[in-house]
């Protein structure tokens, strides 16, 4: 065995990447990957409780929500980032041990390997990332490698929205503790299964926090997401196209490609940036581009201008478009240029895209029209009446929530049809990039309501929550799960992961999770999720469409 990560819904088998990535992620990137996640616990060993004695984690804050970020899927493939944070994490451990021993921090008899060991070079690090103290595997039972890792991915799905969140300004100092605490509860042997159910259940509540604040984040910097319609097709002028989840990289974009000439487009995640009335005042900014992630090998070849990626999902680049690829913030590719992070607040530079766009042409048309969407919680509750008076009428029978990530797998077709075939008297709830399976199909409206409510991204599934808890309350229930809603989530990465345990922690019962479930749920941990939340997976459409409507 070569590597070991089962943190995606396409690991290999559906048991594990062992050779290399199904993500194209090789090896040596994968245990180097692994060996920062240990460099991060490590640090959190004593970051935990430095804390509590008030001494300033300002620098430890930032590297661990960078660092849990960068080894999300397909979000870093460059070997030297990896090298560089595992040599600052070394420092930076080192750094607020001594701080914390100086203010008179006691530290326990023995410590765990990954807060003593060290390393000074590349061939170092690669070897420990090598060895078998470090990776996923190193957790012999089971069940316990199950809830820590259960834990772990959702930790890393709340420090991307937490990173996102810090770049518009807004901090939590309660997520960064429990992200400090909950990384060190992974080194804890002694934690029972039970003990590991109550961290995932307390990383649930930190999701709702983190979602909570990039909610905030964004809305109050950009206003709240309004109706509206997207263009998804193209103009006559060189463009940019624009990925991942930054909104403050879309806001910088927008402002330095103003009066150039040059129109900008959204992929994949950032087509929300459309919905928001700050962005939307751009005359060049013209719409979204294409579909979800992993069509963007043929999408980018035939956009013809530079593509800035934001966040994930990068996925390996191709030699037609490696010229015209940029990466920025957590996102790594060797061999693509870098837009360095802001300093001293100054915005980041994106001049030399902006340079190359103008010597591109046009994007080439791939489709025409509109798709409609920014049905965040906001704009949702102002036409709660009209939603209300259809649920009592009976002419909404039922809300789907059919939230989360889309991804390759031929399987996931059963979202199209699922979608297709629901009856005319439900609603879809959408949020991240699954919505793409459904969201250019024709499926009406009920009473002006479109039948396909798109919220946003995957992180304003927040969204889908609040709008949930305010029909509950209007229509005076007293559980969630007495609402006239369904969950169908689909799942790729580990923002979905936060999402669920999100929706696990507000009591949400009966979800169904696919096209697969993951990898890393032992059996006795899905009996323990069936057992507590009624959780399952999905089947045949038709079977499942009878199930939920039952
Ligand atoms: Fe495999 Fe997914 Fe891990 Fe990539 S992220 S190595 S595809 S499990
Ligand atoms: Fe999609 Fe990667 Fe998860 Fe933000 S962009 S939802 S998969």
């Amino acid at each position: 065995m070569d590597m070991f990560c089962f943190q995606c819904q396409e690991t290999a088998r559906g048991t594990g990447c062992t050779k290399k990535g199904v993500c194209g992620k090789e090896a040596d990137l994968a245990n180097l990957q692994d060996l920062l996640i240990y460099v991060c616990k490590g640090i959190s060993i004593y970051s935990s409780q430095a804390r509590k004695l008030g001494i300033d984690l300002t620098k430890t804050n930032k590297f661990l929500i960078d660092s849990l970020f960068m080894t999300i899927t397909n979000a870093n493939f460059d070997k030297e980032d990896f090298f560089k944070k595992i040599e600052e994490g070394l420092a930076l451990r080192d750094e607020i041990k001594e701080k914390y021993l100086k203010k008179g921090g006691k530290l326990p008899e023995t410590l765990p390997d990954c807060a003593i060991w060290t390393a000074n070079s590349k061939g170092e690090f690669e070897e420990k990332a090598l060895s078998d103290e470090v990776g996923v595997l190193t957790i012999a039972d089971e069940d316990k490698r199950s809830l820590k890792e259960l834990l772990t991915y959702g930790i890393k799905g709340m420090a991307a929205y937490t990173e996102h969140a810090y770049n518009l300004g807004y901090e939590n100092d309660d997520i960064y503790d429990f992200i400090e605490k909950g990384l060190v509860a992974t080194t804890d042997e002694s934690l029972t299964v039970d003990d590991l159910v109550g961290w995932v259940m307390e990383c649930g509540k930190f999701g709702v926090e983190a979602m909570s604040l990039l909610d905030k984040a964004n809305t109050e910097t950009y206003g709240h997401p309004e109706i509206s319609r997207v263009n998804i097709g193209v103009r006559n002028n060189p463009g940019i196209l624009i990925s991942g989840h930054d909104l403050k990289d879309m806001e910088e974009l927008l402002e330095q490609t103003k009066d150039t000439g040059v129109d900008v487009y959204t992929h994949g995640e950032m087509l929300p940036a459309n919905y928001y009335p700050a962005f939307k005042k751009y005359p060049h900014f013209v719409g979204n581009y294409g579909n979800a992630w992993w069509k963007q090998n043929e999408e980018f070849e035939k956009f013809n201008g530079p593509i800035l990626m934001t966040t994930n999902c990068i996925i390996p680049v191709k030699d037609s478009y490696k010229d015209r690829v940029f990466t920025t913030g957590i996102v790594g590719y060797p061999g693509m240029v870098h837009i360095p992070d802001r300093k001293d607040g100054q915005d980041k530079d994106f001049s030399q895209i902006i340079k190359m766009a103008k010597t591109c042409q046009p994007p080439e048309e791939i489709e025409s029209g509109e798709i409609i969407g920014g049905f965040a919680h906001n704009q949702v509750i102002t036409i709660a009446d009209k939603i209300i008076e259809a649920v009592q009428s009976g002419a909404i029978k039922r809300f789907f929530v059919m939230a989360g990530c889309d991804g390759r797998m031929k399987s996931r077709n059963y979202y199209t049809e699922f979608a297709q075939k629901l009856p005319q008297d439900t609603v879809i709830l959408t949020a991240g990039c699954a919505k793409y399976r459904y969201n250019k199909l024709d499926l009406g409206e009920i009473g002006g309501i479109p039948r396909v409510l798109d919220a946003g991204q995957c992180n304003d599934s927040y969204s889908l929550v609040v709008i949930a808890l305010k029909l509950r309350e209007i229509l005076g229930l007293d559980d969630i799960n007495q609402l006239p809603i369904s969950y169908n989530i689909a799942w790729y990465e580990q923002k979905a992961v936060i999402v669920l345990i999100a929706l696990l922690y507000l009591g949400v019962k009966n979800i169904h999770l696919g096209p697969t479930l993951p990898a890393f749920l032992s059996p006795n941990v899905i009996k323990v999720l069936v057992e507590q939340f009624n959780i399952g997976g999905i089947g045949d459409v038709e079977e499942d469409l009878k199930m939920f409507l039952a």
